[in-house]
């Protein structure tokens, strides 16, 4: 990390006496006191939690609803070196988030994915959740949504089935039903049907 500050701070220097020799009239722009500011907030998310996470893999927004924006990313469970679909332990992941005061959320048959920020679907204030659990096998996984409530964490819908082509179709999973207050639509496809239809319904979001 500190190599690649420093890789920044070249670029920003050789941008800088490229400008200068161009135009020796003009300002330094502002535009890179701005750039500077990012590889600081990386270092921020990796001390918070003494976990190496790149920025890039982590997904912002404010889960607890106190007004300040934190990060939060998978951290999945360690793989088997000899077997094959097997992890070493259990194969639960934590979503993990860089405010200390947010306890982790256990995600049982998680080996990948990244967490979703939902935005606020039960209009509590805070944003929600989304995870789609990665598993090795089966295009059918259940989406989970999640709202942090009372220092704990709620399913804002029950866990739904979907299957992995309205993910490569890019169906949004759940939105706020702006017909009924109070309520989210979920799409998702059922496994007793063989048609592969994508339904949907709304349902109440609970807070
Ligand atoms: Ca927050
Ligand atoms: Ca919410």
């Amino acid at each position: 990390m500190k190599r690649r500050a420093v890789v920044f701070i070249l670029m920003l220097l050789a941008i800088a006496a490229c400008r200068r020799s161009n135009a020796p009239q003009d300002n330094p722009p502002p535009a890179a006191k701005a750039d500077t500011a990012a590889p600081v907030k990386k270092d921020t998310v990796a001390q918070d939690k003494v976990l190496l996470v790149e920025e890039s893999d982590t997904v912002e927004g404010d889960f607890n609803g106190d007004g300040k924006k934190e990060r939060m990313w998978l951290n999945p469970p360690k793989l088997s070196t000899t077997d094959q679909f097997e992890c070493d332990g259990s194969c639960t992941g934590y979503i993990t988030f860089s405010d200390a005061t947010i306890p982790a959320i256990p995600m049982e048959d998680c080996i990948d994915g990244s967490p979703v920020n939902e935005g606020d679907l039960n209009e509590d204030g805070a944003d929600d959740v989304g995870m789609l659990p990665g598993w090795f096998t089966s295009c059918w996984h259940q989406y989970h949504v999640f709202s942090f409530r009372n220092g704990e964490w709620i399913n804002v819908v029950n866990p739904f089935d979907t299957h992995c082509t309205q993910w490569e179709d890019g169906v949004d999973a759940i939105s706020v039903d702006p017909n009924k207050p109070g309520h989210v639509i979920i799409r998702y496809m059922s496994t007793s049907d063989a048609d592969f239809v994508i339904k949907e319904k709304s349902v109440k979001a609970k807070r």
